[in-house]
């Protein structure tokens, strides 16, 4: 059965691959998951139909018959437990991958998604020349210790596993700030998980949607 997930039908990221759908149709494309998108207005996002499906009226949700997630973080651990190929089979290494993708969407994201807020919400406050250096330098204290514990390696905890999905997806929302550009080894991290055909295949297909929005509109 062919999973449905939603995105939104002309993202705010112009096609940059920022938003949550993209960790999703990455992971699917990881395992080898066919699938297909609804595409939803910010308007039809608010409307009971996909409030059923999701209780904050977001992007993105997971439907696969009469299953259906919200939260990205779920679904991409949803499919890495029922796909081969994005957890290990050990116990002890799964349970480390799962600590991973916890780390990427409770610790190292917080403190990006404060940069987003002050960036776009605060610039107008007096003390916003104050805040974006302290939320800077939150971000750094995570890049750091992550880059420290990355060392030279590839991945955080031996092969590629969900967790790298979700620290990738997650670093690349600091990519344009140069916070990243600081961490040389976080920085080639990223670079290798935007160089998996996977992600490749995933970035291609949102970028496509906002194209398709943007001549739509012309
Ligand atoms: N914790 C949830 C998850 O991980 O699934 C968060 C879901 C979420 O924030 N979804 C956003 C959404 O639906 C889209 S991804 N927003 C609409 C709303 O709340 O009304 C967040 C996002 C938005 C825009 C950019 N951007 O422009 O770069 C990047 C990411």
């Amino acid at each position: 059965m062919k999973p449905i997930i939603t995105a939104f039908e002309r993202s705010p990221d112009r096609g940059r691959g920022l938003a949550r759908d993209m960790r999703v149709r990455w992971a699917l494309e990881e395992v080898g998951q066919r699938y297909d998108v609804r595409l939803l207005s910010f308007a039809a996002m608010k409307e009971p139909a996909h409030r059923a499906l999701h209780p904050f009226g977001q992007i993105p949700t997971y439907e696969e018959g009469d299953l259906v997630l919200f939260e990205s973080g779920a679904i991409v651990l949803h499919l890495a437990e029922c796909h081969a190929g994005l957890l290990p089979d050990d116990a002890a290494a799964r349970a480390r991958a799962i600590s991973w993708m916890f780390a990427a969407l409770n610790t190292v994201e917080p403190p990006i998604l404060d940069l987003q807020t002050v960036l776009f919400l605060e610039r107008d406050k007096s003390w916003y020349e104050q805040r974006l250096a302290m939320v800077k330098d939150a971000i750094r204290k995570r890049l750091g210790e992550l880059s420290h514990r990355l060392g030279d390696a590839d991945w955080l905890d031996g092969a590629f596993s969900a967790g790298d999905l979700l620290m990738v997806s997650v670093l690349l929302r600091v990519k344009t700030s140069g916070l990243l550009d600081e961490y040389p080894n976080l920085a080639a991290y990223v670079a290798r998980g935007e160089a998996r055909p996977a992600y490749r295949r995933a970035f291609a297909d949102q970028l496509a949607v906002f194209n398709a929005a943007l001549a739509g509109e012309s």
